[in-house]
């Protein structure tokens, strides 16, 4: 791990001047504090990207930690909803989704002078089904974590030694992965499995992930929580019926990431 994190270090400092896709997570907090660390502050920039397929407190919430960790920051939006490739919500549309945002940073780093763009994708993201990385290897972003090939447990160990805020923070995707493929993503549906999520989230389940089945809602917590579902039962009833559902339901599989491409066939996982 040591030697791993050496590594990194090297490749950072192979770099001169990077811009940072930070998304206040613990995966792209690390490389932004190491940045940091190898090339000092004014030669990073956290660049923030806001985008209706993420939670806002999320976007605040990196702007906040950005400037907490004394790194400059720069704000920008993408939109993804019009663009049909992603709001068709396809397993391609991940792909669209990353090479949308990889295009603008490009552009940005072009038009502010930065050689490199950094990304947070680690090892563990060569194993999930992520279609994303294709589109992050045409764009020529790096993932120096993965360069340096680092797992999570390991950014985690790092991170807390270095004192990044997030270290222990779960990890947080577009809100798209609550949507099965093949139903449109509008702002109505992301809206809803925000608001609902947030709910959870705000009765103490961190872990937790609400996918939208259209008049039915279904809840994804740790095995350990779902006692904690049923004892708010009543109060998650009437606040997701508020929402739009009419059935909510406890997934009996619990919380796992990547639920909705259970469905598909064997060789779209693959290819
Ligand atoms: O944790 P959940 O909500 O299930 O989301 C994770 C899943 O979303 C992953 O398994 C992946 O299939 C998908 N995803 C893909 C990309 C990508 O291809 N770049 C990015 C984020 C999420």
């Amino acid at each position: 791990m040591l030697e791993k994190n050496q590594k990194l270090g090297e490749i950072l400092n192979g770099m001169d001047r990077v811009m940072v896709a930070f998304s206040g997570g613990i995966d792209s907090a690390f490389v932004l504090k190491r940045a940091e660390q190898e090339l000092g502050a004014s030669n990073v920039l956290a660049v923030v990207v806001a985008s209706e397929l993420f939670r806002n407190e999320e976007f605040e919430g990196a702007v906040q930690l950005a400037e907490k960790m004394g790194v400059p920051v720069h704000q920008t939006e993408i939109k993804e909803l019009e663009q049909e490739e992603i709001a068709a919500n396809t397993p391609e549309s991940w792909y669209y989704s990353k090479k949308l945002l990889y295009t603008h940073l490009n552009q940005l780093a072009e038009k502010m002078g930065y050689a490199y763009v950094l990304d947070g994708m680690i090892m563990d993201d060569v194993d999930d089904f992520r279609p994303g990385l294709k589109a992050r290897t045409e764009a020529g972003v790096r993932s120096v974590l993965q360069e340096a090939k680092l797992y999570k447990r390991e950014i985690r160990a790092l991170a807390k030694e270095i004192d990044v805020p997030v270290w222990d923070k779960p990890a947080s995707c577009s809100l798209a992965s609550r949507i099965p493929y093949g139903t449109i993503l509008d702002k109505q549906k992301i809206y809803q499995v925000d608001e609902a999520e947030k709910f959870l989230i705000k009765l103490g389940f961190n872990m937790v992930r609400v996918r939208h089945h259209g008049e039915i809602a279904r809840i994804e917590v740790l095995p350990e929580k779902m006692n904690g579902i049923i004892e708010y039962r009543e109060k998650i009833d009437l606040k997701f019926k508020s929402l739009g559902f009419s059935y909510i339901s406890i997934d009996l599989n619990g919380y796992r990431t990547g639920s909705m491409n259970e469905v598909l066939p064997d060789q779209t996982i693959v290819g």
